[in-house]
């Protein structure tokens, strides 16, 4: 039976940089939708690039010495590397300077000449240089800014061919009310009408004659093609589009998805459409235009120093850590901020927690109680009721989110089967069972677990490809598994009775998240170093400049809501400060002894630019007595007081208004 087609792109990405988390974003989110869409029986064939023409190109290779093609040659092998390391199973990467590109997009030209959508002209207008980008007078923001990027404009005049698009105006708009999924989120469309098709649309200057690096129009050769013309038109070349082999632009032209940050939809909804009606060639059926990462609050940028690099991550923690992480932290259609102690939090509740444990008690289960044999599971009770339920009813609901490309709320979809399983043990308790020599009860709690593993498996198979190869691997299954598979329970075709699991290392080991925010600064600056060259690398010799990881920890921003029995999990006491002494070799921190009730404790904490130890000893302070342990500079610190940091990062440590005792519970 032939497969149904499905065709998705990320943007075509500028390598006038390395690319960042941010970029990475997109591809992790596209490569996700493509295995998903495979395992869903779809044939799909993903496209993603580098958009290498353009001023801004031209003038970084010029400040390296090098011709743009080599300035560029370096930068696309860094993301292909990337792409690797990460996995993305596209099928075409394609590079606006490949051959058969750049005449397609001669081609594209002359025939939109010749057809009367192109003319000749001179333009006059406000130019934004980073953009590459003209703007109206009323389109710019204060002080004559772009409203792109929010940079300086100047007038600037030249001869330049225009691409008809005022003609299209009406034709957008039908366009957007007849398919209400053209535009997603539902805000951008409004943004896309209210903006920039209300007042009326106006020609587009489609070709630039005061730079070199881009495609020459044929007939004219002073001018280059429009780097957005050139761009967008990737999309199609790189199905073969205007080659001798257009095969593949035939099976899956037009695009199901185009994933675009933000910034780039009205490129995509506006620009893109009308060109490709003044081509005749048939319309994509969705943008989507996603929202930021930012670093606290702020969009990454190589001048402010807030960059980050995906490849210390991966390295550190792995792919699959990285990749859950992106999609479940961020709503896709909106911005998130992103922090390395974010990440870690998660890594150690969702993956470590949740589904490791899963895994390691479950198989740890069959091999001690049943000699690594998945047992056939007895009459069924109320809790195995329950999680069988919830587990085949999962799957029809991630397909659900997964049609909004809500990646978050599938994960989250996953995820509660995940804790489920987990509190059914709990219920359950198998090693009275055991205890007790109720073997056949026991049976089918094992036989429970295991099976609803096997589901999550396949459920998180877009996602975490790796884990849930090894997951099926512990479990001892050999066949492949398709997407129906995980609605299945207990059926004859996807059987696990009887099958020798094999347990395999901790898939996802805890971690300290303060000695991890260490590692990982460290891995980051050390790789932002090595990309500036040997300048930075002499600054960072007279002096290491390492993010106090503290800082971090208490730098949260945009959490998730919790529950009472989130916040349940904190256990806060009133301590009594009995002693408090210097760290031996750290400046900036305090060792706080602390009574609690009969017991002591030591605690290490960064508040000695405030305090000094004669100013505490005798006060009430409020600890964290439930955080893991961690050696501070040598000294063990086990728990954290909390103190309150106004908007000039000075910090005031919090004391009951009552006379409490040391030892006190705090909810
Ligand atoms: O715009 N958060 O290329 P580009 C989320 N060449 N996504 C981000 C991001 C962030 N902080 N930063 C970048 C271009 N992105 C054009 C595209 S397409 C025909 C031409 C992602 O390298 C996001 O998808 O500037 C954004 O749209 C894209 O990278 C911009 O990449």
């Amino acid at each position: 039976m032939l497969k149904p087609k499905f065709y998705l792109t990320t943007p075509i990405y500028y390598p006038s940089d390395n690319l960042h988390i941010g970029h990475t974003y997109t591809t992790v989110a596209a490569d996700s939708i493509k295995r998903f869409k495979k395992l869903q029986g779809f044939d799909v064939f993903f496209t993603t690039g580098s958009d290498e023409h353009g001023q801004k190109i031209e003038t970084k290779a010029k400040e390296m010495n090098q011709t743009p093609k080599e300035y560029v040659d370096g930068i696309v092998a860094n993301i292909k590397k990337l792409w690797k390391m990460l996995e993305i199973d596209y099928d075409a990467f394609i590079r606006s300077t490949d051959e058969h590109h750049e005449k397609a997009v001669q081609d594209i030209f002359v025939k939109l000449y010749e057809k009367g959508e192109i003319y000749k002209d001179v333009y006059k207008g406000y130019y934004c240089t980073p953009c590459e980008s003209f703007w109206t007078e009323s389109q710019l923001k204060e002080d004559h800014a772009c409203p792109d990027c929010g940079r300086e404009t100047h007038i600037a005049e030249e001869e330049a061919y225009f691409f008809k698009l005022s003609k299209y105006r009406d034709k957008l708009l039908k366009l957007y009310e007849e398919n209400p999924g053209f535009i997603q989120p539902e805000s951008r469309k409004n943004e896309m009408i209210n903006n920039f098709l209300k007042d009326g649309l106006e020609d587009l200057s489609v070709s630039r004659s005061t730079f070199d690096w881009g495609v020459k129009v044929p007939f004219d050769n002073k001018h280059v093609v429009y780097v957005w013309i050139d761009a967008l038109s990737c999309y199609l070349t790189a199905l073969g589009y205007g080659s001798e082999n257009e095969e593949k632009f035939k099976e899956f032209w037009p695009a199901d998805v185009h994933l675009v940050g933000k910034e780039i939809v009205r490129f995509h909804t506006i620009i893109w459409p009308a060109l490709l009606m003044a081509l005749d060639i048939p319309l994509p059926k969705k943008v989507f235009g996603h929202g930021w990462i930012l670093f606290e609050d702020d969009k990454m940028s190589k001048s402010k120093g807030n960059v980050i690099y995906p490849e210390p991550i991966i390295e550190l923690y792995g792919i699959d850590a990285f990749k859950y992480f992106l999609l479940r932290e961020f709503t896709f259609g909106a911005d998130g901020s992103f922090s390395r102690e974010k990440f870690l939090q998660r890594l150690n509740s969702d993956l470590a927690n949740d589904l490791g444990n899963l895994l390691s008690r479950t198989v740890s289960m069959v091999e001690k109680y049943n000699e690594g044999i998945i047992p056939s599971p007895n009459a069924e009770e109320e809790f195995d009721k329950n999680l069988r339920e919830m587990a085949v009813a999962t799957a029809s609901k991630v397909e659900d989110h997964m049609e909004k490309l809500s990646f978050s709320t599938a994960l989250e979809e996953i995820w509660k089967l995940v804790r489920r399983s987990n509190k059914y043990v709990d219920e359950t308790l198998p090693w009275v069972l055991a205890k007790e020599g109720n073997k056949e009860r026991l049976d089918s709690v094992l036989f429970n677990l295991s099976e609803s593993l096997r589901i999550i498996s396949i459920l998180i198979k877009p996602f975490m490809e790796n884990t849930s190869s090894e997951i099926l691997r512990q479990l001892g299954i050999t066949h492949e598994s398709l997407w129906e598979d995980s609605k299945k329970w207990n059926e004859a075709q996807v059987s696990i009775v009887g099958n020798k699991v094999n347990k395999g290392d901790v898939i996802f080991p805890r971690l300290d998240i303060a000695k991890e925010l260490i590692r990982l600064n460290e891995a980051n600056q050390k790789l932002i170093d090595e990309r500036a060259g040997a300048q930075k690398k002499e600054e960072k010799e007279e002096e290491p400049k390492k993010e106090d990881p503290k800082e971090e920890i208490e730098d949260l921003e945009e959490l998730p809501e919790i529950s009472i029995d989130d916040f349940a999990k904190v256990e806060l006491k009133v301590a009594e400060i009995i002693g408090c002494e210097n760290h031996p070799k750290a400046d900036k921190l305090l060792v706080l002894t602390l009574k609690l009730g009969e017991k002591t404790r030591q605690v290490v904490s960064g508040i000695k630019k405030w305090y000094s130890p004669e100013d505490l000893i005798g006060k009430k302070v409020v600890v964290v007595t439930n955080l893991k342990p961690v050696k501070l500079r040598g000294v063990e610190s086990r728990g954290m007081v909390l103190a309150a940091q106004d908007s000039s990062g000075n910090l005031s440590l919090l004391t009951p208004l009552g006379h409490v005792a040391g030892g006190a519970s705090i909810s």
